[in-house]
């Protein structure tokens, strides 16, 4: 496994979510990793240029220019670690960096399911976009949807919208959610998982990220966690999925055998003083990466 930190939050509106890869390396991250006998390596973080006033080539989305060059190098580290056979774990972070680690798996596979655990759909386009927060638009991104502002600037991806599912949705803004209705992605809403359950849910999602697809790809929104229990994330909504929830997912996200990359993101310390939901990132990590507890 090859650790790639990405310390961007120019994504978000938010400052302090920079600091979620070196939280989670303070908290432990590679030898709680080391400890389940996985070989890691840790390269460290990449370098984020800091927002040059006036560079700006779209004012319609915030910092393009420096998300941009953000998940490029994002794209080019997983795609050298995939080459040189690590499994890559990328820490966020905002969610604008899946564009980067959905780029790199689309140069070594296919087709790929994505599960994308968040409490929003990240679904919007540049057309669609009420914040400009390219963190808001990273899932379209990633399945090609949207204006060549964005898509297409990393590659093509060989992410499939019906192969993807969204868990744990309960902050959609209208447009995007009319795009998501339309769409090939299922959506598991937190009413959803209400009704029949997180392990239904969970089955429901594999079978169609399985698919057909020669990777799996899990991106990992810590806002998807109820903030009672997380509350150091860069956009908090209450009525979240719980942390024995998150759990049972990524234990059966592991067992599935197909996963190919993990990308965990959104993490704020600065919002969560104990750094309890870095702490909690760390076992979901674990789990996902087959952590039994019997
Ligand atoms: N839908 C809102 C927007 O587009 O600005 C909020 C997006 C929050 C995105 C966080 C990472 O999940
Ligand atoms: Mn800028
Ligand atoms: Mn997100
Ligand atoms: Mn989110």
């Amino acid at each position: 496994m090859r650790i790639v930190g990405v310390p961007l939050d120019l994504g978000a509106d938010r400052r302090g979510i920079d600091m979620g890869p070196d939280a989670l390396r303070n908290d432990g991250l590679v030898k709680r990793i080391a400890d389940l006998d996985i070989e890691v390596e840790d390269t460290g973080n990449i370098f984020i240029p800091r927002p040059a006033p006036g560079l700006c080539k779209n004012p319609k989305l915030k910092h393009y220019d420096e998300v941009l060059c953000a998940c490029k190098k994002v794209r080019d580290f997983v795609s050298d670690a995939i080459t040189d056979g690590y499994f890559p774990l990328v820490i966020g972070g905002d969610h604008s960096i899946a564009m980067g680690t959905t780029a790199a798996l689309s140069k070594h596979y296919k087709k790929i399911g994505m599960i994308w655990i968040d409490a929003h759909g990240d679904f919007n386009t540049e057309e669609t976009t009420i914040s400009g927060n390219i963190h808001g638009m990273s899932f379209a991104t990633s399945v090609g949807r949207g204006t060549k502002a964005l898509v297409g600037k990393m590659g093509k991806t060989c992410v499939c919208e019906e192969n993807c599912v969204l868990i744990g949705a309960r902050d959609l803004d209208p447009l995007e959610r009319e795009a998501l209705k339309k769409s090939k992605v299922t959506v598991f809403t937190m009413r959803d998982i209400d009704e029949i359950g997180m392990y239904k849910v969970m089955k429901k999602a594999m079978k169609i990220a399985c698919n057909g697809t020669d990777a799996i790809h899990v991106s990992f929104d810590l806002d998807s966690i109820d903030p009672m229990e997380a509350p150091g994330v860069g956009t908090p909504v209450q009525g979240g999925i719980t942390y024995r929830e998150a759990h049972l997912a990524m234990e059966m996200i592991s067992e599935c055998g197909k996963l190919k990359s993990l990308e965990v993101v959104e993490l704020n310390p600065i919002l969560d003083s104990y750094n309890n939901t870095g702490k909690l990132a760390i076992g979901l990590i674990t789990s996902a990466l087959g952590k039994k507890i019997f």
